[in-house]
């Protein structure tokens, strides 16, 4: 049976006027309540599937040790817990990364869990922008869109203790030459007086451009956390823009169970093609019948004529 893709969301994922005219101007908004809180609760609890909990570090040094670096409390895509698979590859995203970025066909390339305790690692940054390690080109196009935007998906509340990101207007940010990419406080202290920390109640999304400066602030207070999907989206016509290869999914159980009860749409966000329906016997073996391999298959067959 076809799941219901389109009541996933609690508010329509179509931007305002206005929140498309802050993306433009300012080069991030943050699209609060995007998700219901029923999902979001189940989704954050799913992160302990495969990372440490707060107690668990508690009463184990070794697992306090594992998650000590401020990268270190990440898991990447395909997820162990399915709700999250799905929030990573909702049609609300696809539909506000289409928006932001001005095109119909976009492609998720990066999508990883991350989960930051208090008193455990130091997540404070320095004010960057992430282009460069997404792209061997600009930011941005001669005409002024982008042709990526990251994201984050707040899995719980985000206020000041969580350590939320900081980020610098455009009009700000675009003062300062493309490279070097990073700024300390010392060199560039405009970047810190103007930031804005990126608040929100769960299941809100914060999305910001490749140009934008923005840094990780510290998590403040005892047993506090941060439970973020970070997302990046992409045209999917700019190949060189990306962040890892995804190949080596094809080994892992984890995406097994996510393709089986997949929609075609969440396919489609994660660069899997319709021609994939030629393989379908093949397909038919390794995954057993799907709903999107039989709508593949027959959209296939219907173009065949
Ligand atoms: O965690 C955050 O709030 C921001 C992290 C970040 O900007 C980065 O690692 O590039
Ligand atoms: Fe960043």
């Amino acid at each position: 049976m076809d799941k219901d893709i389109t009541s996933k969301a609690d508010v329509p994922s179509q931007l305002s006027i206005s929140q498309l005219e802050t993306w433009k101007s300012q080069g991030w908004i943050i699209i609060e309540n995007l998700f219901p809180l029923s999902r979001i609760a189940c989704a954050a609890e799913e992160i302990w599937l495969e990372l440490p909990s707060p107690s668990q570090i508690a009463s184990n040094d070794h697992l306090r040790e594992k998650v000590s670096g401020e990268f270190s409390g990440m898991a990447t895509f395909p997820f162990k817990g399915l709700e999250l698979c799905h929030l990573a590859t909702d049609p609300a995203i696809m539909s506000v990364a289409s928006q932001l970025l001005e095109t119909t066909a976009v492609q998720l390339y990066q999508a990883q869990i991350w989960a930051k305790y208090s008193g455990v690692a130091r997540y404070e940054q320095t004010h960057h922008r992430d282009y460069a390690k997404n792209t061997a080109f600009g930011p941005r196009l001669a005409d002024g869109r982008c042709e990526f935007v990251g994201m984050f998906v707040f899995l719980e509340d985000v206020c000041q203790a969580n350590g939320p990101t900081a980020l610098v207007s455009r009009e700000i940010s675009s003062r300062y030459p493309l490279e070097p990419a990073r700024f300390s406080c010392d060199e560039a202290p405009a970047l810190y007086d103007n930031e804005v920390l990126a608040v929100g109640p769960a299941g809100s999304v914060l999305a910001f451009a490749g140009d934008v400066f923005h840094r990780a602030t510290e998590l403040v207070g005892i047993h506090i956390t941060r439970r973020s999907l970070k997302l990046a989206i992409k045209d999917i016509q700019a190949t060189w823009v990306t962040y890892y290869p995804g190949l080596r999914v094809g080994h892992e159980p984890e995406w097994s169970n996510f393709v089986r009860e997949a929609s075609v749409d969440e396919l489609k966000l994660l660069g899997m093609h319709r021609k994939l329906y030629e393989y379908y016997d093949e397909l038919l073996s390794r995954y057993g019948v799907c709903a999107w391999m039989e709508t593949w298959r027959s959209d296939g067959n219907e173009q065949q004529g």
